[in-house]
């Protein structure tokens, strides 16, 4: 059986094609329309198209990701109701084009954030790093954010200091640049693709949250979710929340999907099986603290869509991205929890037993040297993700089957 071999597809633009995605297995495609603003309607004719074209290559759209969360929703702003009326007439157009499973994230300003892009290994490929004290100097001395020495210890500023005054002035903007706009325009980030200013414009965003703490960011999730997730359960469609990437607070910003303890509490809020996660093992593994194992058993029932990858520690909150297999997530046991729900969703005759997963972030090897690709996508580094998890799942299916 297996869950479900799904695969990130960006569109057109994408330097992948359907033809080639069919070519390597994949089932079903994960996609959103990227070319509409976040905040904007979705129109039924737009989404049959995509539909369409994915159905021509014998595969379904097996997940939305993502329908973005606005900033006003997230924030609250004086536009959230026409803001969360047209997500709910998105919903309504998805589920009515046969799609049921959305993703979305409610992390203010900043979808994920990394400080190097082309990370090398020791095998020549690269990869990403969140180095935390190359992340202070962005914050300390290139925001100049109002207050953020006291977000960071002592030893930290002191990194930050030496990392900045050794960074040239290319270095620096390039930083920034990555952190605010190529990282985020990709995936609907606030600024979207246009970068005039976009420091300046970016100061302003944060700005929104010096009133929102997480107590308040938690209430604006909780109204969201009175809201849609009524529609979801009469549509027929199952929301996931992704966790925050990393998972614990960046630039004074609050954060609620980081913790187990913040996953329970979300579930814990609108207790339906449409209110459901992302079990984003690369995100959650981030954080050093977080049990993940603990994690998939816990919430194994409303895990509505994988991804798989891996991360390795430094120090200090830093992290690079690893190969899938290797790091600090133990992939057998979550994978097994995973295929043990699985199998139990066939025999409660769930309709939502597929589980999609798709393998995340991939390290750029060999031919990703020439094919562009948006950060953390390359084909062939995750199609070697792919394959790893297949063949992990399909040991893990023989043994279960063996143990009865
Ligand atoms: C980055 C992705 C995220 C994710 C969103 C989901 O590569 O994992 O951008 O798609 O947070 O809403």
């Amino acid at each position: 059986m297996a869950l479900e071999k799904t695969w990130r597809w960006f569109g057109q633009k994408d330097s992948v094609t359907l033809s080639e995605l069919k070519q390597i297995g994949v089932e079903g495609v994960v996609t959103a329309l990227h070319s509409i603003p976040a905040g904007d309607l979705w129109p039924l004719e737009e989404i049959l198209q995509v539909k369409k074209e994915i159905e021509q290559y014998g595969m379904r759209w097996s997940v939305v990701e993502s329908l973005p969360v606005s900033e006003g929703i997230k924030s609250c702003s004086p536009e959230r109701r026409r803001l969360i009326a047209d997500y709910i007439a998105s919903l309504r157009n998805l589920a009515e084009a046969g799609i049921d499973t959305v993703c979305y994230n409610f992390m203010p300003v900043l979808d994920w954030a990394r400080t190097d892009l082309h990370y090398k290994n020791k095998q020549g490929g690269e990869s990403m790093l969140f180095d935390y004290p190359t992340f202070a100097a962005f914050d300390l001395f290139l925001l100049k954010r109002e207050g953020s020495e006291k977000d960071y210890p002592e030893s930290i500023i002191e990194k930050a200091k030496q990392i900045y005054a050794a960074f040239t002035p290319a270095q620096r903007e390039e930083l920034a640049y990555n952190i605010i706009v190529v990282t985020q325009a990709f995936i609907h980030g606030v600024l979207g693709e246009d970068s005039h200013n976009y420091i300046e414009r970016f100061r302003a965003y944060l700005n929104t949250y010096s009133v929102i703490n997480r107590d308040k960011l938690r209430e604006n999730l909780v109204r969201f979710l009175e809201d849609v997730i009524p529609v979801a359960e009469d549509v027929g469609i199952n929301l996931c929340i992704h966790p925050d990437d990393p998972p614990f607070p960046l630039l004074g910003l609050p954060r609620i999907a980081s913790t187990q303890e913040d996953f329970r509490w979300i579930l814990r809020q609108i207790d339906s099986p449409t209110n459901g996660i992302t079990f984003c093992t690369g995100s959650l593994s981030g954080g050093s603290d977080n049990d993940l194992v603990a994690m998939a058993k816990e919430f194994a029932p409303r895990i509505h869509f994988v991804h798989l990858r891996n991360t390795t520690h430094i120090e200090n909150r830093s992290f690079f991205e690893s190969g899938h297999l290797t790091g600090s997530v133990d992939m057998f046991a979550i994978v097994k929890i995973l295929l043990e729900e699985q199998l139990r969703r066939k025999k409660e005759g769930r309709k939502d037993w597929r589980m999609p997963f798709r393998p995340d972030h991939g390290i750029r090897i060999l031919d990703d040297f020439t094919r562009e690709a948006n950060p953390g996508y390359p084909l062939i580094g995750r199609l070697k993700g792919l394959a790893e998890m297949d063949g992990l799942q399909t040991g893990i299916e023989r043994m279960l089957k063996r143990e009865g």
